[in-house]
């Protein structure tokens, strides 16, 4: 693994074997630390995570696309963002932290939330994914998850799972699940119950840290918590098949925390759109999905 060129003494030790070091999750003592250092930390931080993550991606097979930005829309700055999708000609949002955890149905173009349920503290909400006119959402680590009815939000269901929740998203058939591992959890969306794990790997070494989730034309797309790339991840095989490298539109954003990375992926797939944004992030991006890398023994 080839090291930062500079010493980041708050980045955790890489993991020899792993694309890059495992760490706890969000509320971890590496972030608070970096929060009170400011902007020089949080951009030492980054950068660190990703020449640590890029730099031996670079030098292999995986190829890296910058992001192409299409359209830029207003998003709530104050939205920390767990979950995002496009569902019928309108934005659905999932937010996180104790006390900002919501559901919500936003407009595109003026970035108004247009319906909200709030999730009361100590709940910290994660991601969220829609089945058969249900909004089915996640929590970090109550292991409960509910069921809410897509046209009034009401809460109709709850179930529970083992672990963390990170992000939801559907292939049409299950709901794929992110806990903030390498794997992620196929689900029976009537039970939700497991029915299998695809375990990722780039160039051969487990991906920590899945994030955001998106199920595009028969690929996941999904952030890649701390770092501003998105995997593009072959669900047959569990294998990264290219990086979209987000670096560009978190420059233009300048995030204050080290918390506001980018997170939250969605695909109109009728339109053939692509969004995406940030935690906290004042704008939600169209880019460009880049074409589809051949797929290849890696
Ligand atoms: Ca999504």
């Amino acid at each position: 693994m080839t090291e930062p060129s500079h010493t980041n003494p708050a980045r955790p030790e890489p993991v020899e074997g792993r694309v890059y070091a495992s760490v706890s999750a969000p509320a971890g003592a590496p972030c608070d630390k970096l929060r009170a250092n400011g902007k020089l930390w949080w951009r030492l931080f980054l950068a660190g995570w990703l020449s640590a993550l890029v730099a031996p991606v670079a030098a292999q097979t995986i190829p890296i696309e910058p992001a192409r930005v299409v359209a830029r829309f207003p998003h709530d700055p104050r939205a920390f963002t767990e979950g995002l999708l496009w569902h019928d000609g309108a934005l659905y949002e999932a937010t996180g932290e104790p006390g900002r955890s919501s559901i919500r149905k936003v407009d595109l173009a003026t970035g108004k939330v247009v319906q909200k349920i709030e999730i009361p503290p100590p709940t910290f909400g994660e991601g969220i994914a829609i089945w058969k006119g249900e909004i089915v959402s996640l929590t970090w680590k109550q292991q409960t998850g509910w069921r809410w009815n897509l046209k009034d939000f009401r809460k109709i269901g709850e179930f529970h799972y083992p672990g963390e929740g990170w992000a939801l998203t559907s292939d049409g058939t299950h709901l794929l699940m992110s806990d903030g591992s390498d794997e992620i959890r196929v689900l029976d969306p009537a039970t939700m119950k497991e029915v299998r794990r695809i375990a990722v790997t780039a160039d051969g070494r487990p991906l920590d840290n899945i994030n955001e989730l998106e199920w595009v034309d028969g690929e996941i797309l999904a952030n890649v918590w701390m770092t501003n790339v998105i995997a593009r991840i072959d669900p047959a095989t569990g294998k990264v098949t290219g990086w979209i490298d987000l670096s560009a539109l978190t420059a233009e954003i300048d995030p204050k925390n080290v918390d506001d990375v980018p997170n939250g992926i969605a695909w109109d797939a009728r339109g053939k759109r692509l969004f995406v944004t940030g935690k906290d992030w004042p704008t939600l991006f169209e880019i460009k999905l880049p074409p589809r890398p051949a797929a290849a023994a890696r």
